[in-house]
């Protein structure tokens, strides 16, 4: 009687240790999913912060700068919420020592900017000649990040085509813009790779071509119809890869650098899991939004994902057309743009929900295209931005899919942030960012720790607030506030940088540091109660030591 008593115990100890114990299974209804994770990031891992050029510098037309598709398309009314432009932006032009000094306060080693190719070469290409105050500038951003100890990441696109090449050529839709921008990106490796290592080809293409050749929204404010969409994807992938090779031929031997682009992508969970039209429904979204771009160069198959090539191929027939609206690509380019990476670069911000719903109408488009409806959970929090929910989890689970998917690949977080209202005055205990960025890095560690994914750098956007695109300047994502109202666009430290600088300097979150005290309070007040990590910790604890007894038991045979 004894016997089977302490078997059934045992078996209970054991199950729930496989439950309860290091493996998370996903399952939605895990109840440690979102538990707290103690621990430190791997030597070396790379902290930092990102901005991008159309965002904070100003100076729009000074010094010989050219125009830009993003002046253009400010400039021009009904665009930008308010009518608010970047003419002046965070002034960063005149200002980025100022800049520096505030990511060497943080402990920040590591800055992501981008470069405007228009302020190098004003009307976007090598032959119509070099802007040297522009190329001086850059040098003296570069100097300064090095003489404070901060490495440089350089974006070579954050979205600001010298607008000369939108009126030559049409923009991303046309197949001559693969060797101008070859030609500066090779500039660019030439001018500044003897100090920048780390180069990004491209932002966000998803954005450049949905927002911008699609929905209209973004510069260069195209409302396409069918595959203007996909023809800029097309001419970034082939310039994206050009770039690549320029560096791998002529300076990746001199200057060691590495060479890689940053894709933006959400988490999508299926709607109903157990219904498998909707698992491949919250597929095709993840294909849609980053496989678009990340099969292509992150698989050694290359080209499309064939989710995308069958259903726009079969879309694009029932519409009379005669081929699919999405591009092909020659044997040759898919082999030349297959490995054509040192690193993933990964913007992530927020997570949906799909279902599977095909799409009737004859009406040819990006969305319809996909046949899913997509949504949210009531319970996720919302920041300023329409768009966006934390939903820490997500993170993890991203990282794991681009793990199994991409070829394991170094994942460097070359984007990650929360939004607020602007207000007056402004928010400066940002106690939404502050929960947001533990939240999602600690989600990180545990898809380092949990899921083995090489994961080398998370970067936070952004060190300041800055002007948001088609929102202007009423969402704020910065680290730091900025008063735009004042000439001098001086810059605030909000609450979260206090707890960034503490998660840097500790390079995560290490038991008995002052940071475990601050994360532990803020974890417990982030939650909502103190269900986080001490509960979660006492729970194991009593588990493992029942199970232990029960193990000593059975084996001493009493
Ligand atoms: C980043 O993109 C940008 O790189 C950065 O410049 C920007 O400031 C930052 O985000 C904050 O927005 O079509 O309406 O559903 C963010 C990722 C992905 C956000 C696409 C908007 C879709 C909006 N973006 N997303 S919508």
């Amino acid at each position: 009687m004894m016997w089977v008593t302490l078997l059934a115990l045992f078996a209970t100890s054991l199950l729930s240790e496989m439950v309860l114990g290091a493996q998370y299974d996903y399952g939605a209804y895990d109840p440690r999913r979102d538990d707290f994770r103690k621990g430190t990031f791997p030597d070396g891992f790379i902290w930092s912060t990102a901005t991008a050029s159309y965002q904070i510098e100003g100076a729009w037309n000074v010094d010989g700068k050219g125009e830009s598709i993003w002046d253009r398309f400010s400039h021009t009314p009904g665009k930008v919420d308010r009518g608010d432009t970047g003419d002046v932006a965070c002034d960063s032009y005149n200002k980025y020592r100022e800049d520096v000094q505030l990511m060497k306060a943080m402990g920040l080693k590591y800055y992501r900017f981008s470069l405007s190719w228009p302020r190098i070469f004003p009307v976007g290409t090598r032959a119509g000649g070099v802007n040297q105050a522009g190329v001086d500038y850059y040098n003296n951003v570069i100097d300064e990040l090095l003489a404070n100890g901060i490495t440089p990441m350089v974006t070579l696109y954050h979205w600001d085509l010298p607008q000369a090449l939108q009126d030559r050529y049409g923009g991303w839709v046309n197949e001559a813009l693969v060797q101008h921008y070859r030609d500066y990106a090779t500039f660019a490796f030439q001018t500044f790779g003897d100090r920048v290592k780390y180069w990004i080809t491209f932002n966000e293409p998803w954005a450049v071509c949905v927002a911008g050749y699609e929905m209209g929204f973004h510069a260069p404010g195209i409302q396409g119809s069918g595959n203007s969409t996909y023809l800029c994807g097309h001419t970034i992938l082939k310039a994206h890869a050009s770039a690549w090779h320029s560096y791998d031929q002529t300076f990746r031997s001199v200057q060691g650098g590495q060479v890689s682009i940053t894709l933006s992508c959400g988490w999508t969970e299926p709607f109903d899991p157990d219904l498998p039209a909707d698992v491949i429904a919250a597929d095709r979204d993840l294909q849609f939004q980053m496989g678009w771009f990340a099969h292509p160069i992150y698989t050694s198959q290359g080209d499309y994902p064939p989710a995308m090539k069958d259903i726009i191929l079969q879309k694009s027939l029932a519409q009379g057309f005669q081929e699919s609206r999405l591009p092909q690509f020659t044997a040759a380019e898919i082999a030349s743009i297959s490995g054509t990476y040192d690193f993933f670069g990964l913007n992530h911000y927020s997570s949906g929900i799909a279902m599977d719903k095909v799409s009737t109408g004859q009406d040819p488009n990006f969305w319809t295209d996909q046949d899913l409806e997509s949504t949210v959970a009531p319970e996720w929090p919302q920041a300023a931005s329409s768009w966006l929910y934390s939903v820490p989890w997500g993170i993890r689970r991203l990282l794991r899919y681009i793990k199994q998917n991409y070829n394991d690949p170094e994942i460097y977080i070359t984007e990650n942030g929360w939004s607020e209202e602007e207000a007056d005055p402004p928010i400066l205990e940002d106690t939404g960012r502050l929960c947001f960025y533990m939240g999602y890095i600690n989600e990180v560690l545990k898809a380092i720790d949990l899921d083995g994914v090489n994961v080398r750098a998370y970067t936070a956007w952004s060190l300041m607030d800055n002007f948001e695109w088609a929102e202007g300047y009423t969402e704020r994502f910065g680290l730091h506030s900025v008063d735009f109202t004042d000439p001098n666009r001086p810059r605030t430290p909000k609450q979260s940088v206090s707890f960034y600088k503490d998660v840097i300097a500790n390079n995560g979150f290490p038991e008995g540091a002052d940071v475990t005290t601050m994360v532990r309070n803020m974890w417990e007040e982030c939650r909502g109660g103190p269900a986080g990590w001490a509960a979660a910790t006492r729970a194991n604890v009593g588990l493992l030591a029942l199970s232990f007894l029960v193990s000593a038991m059975y084996f001493l045979n009493m």
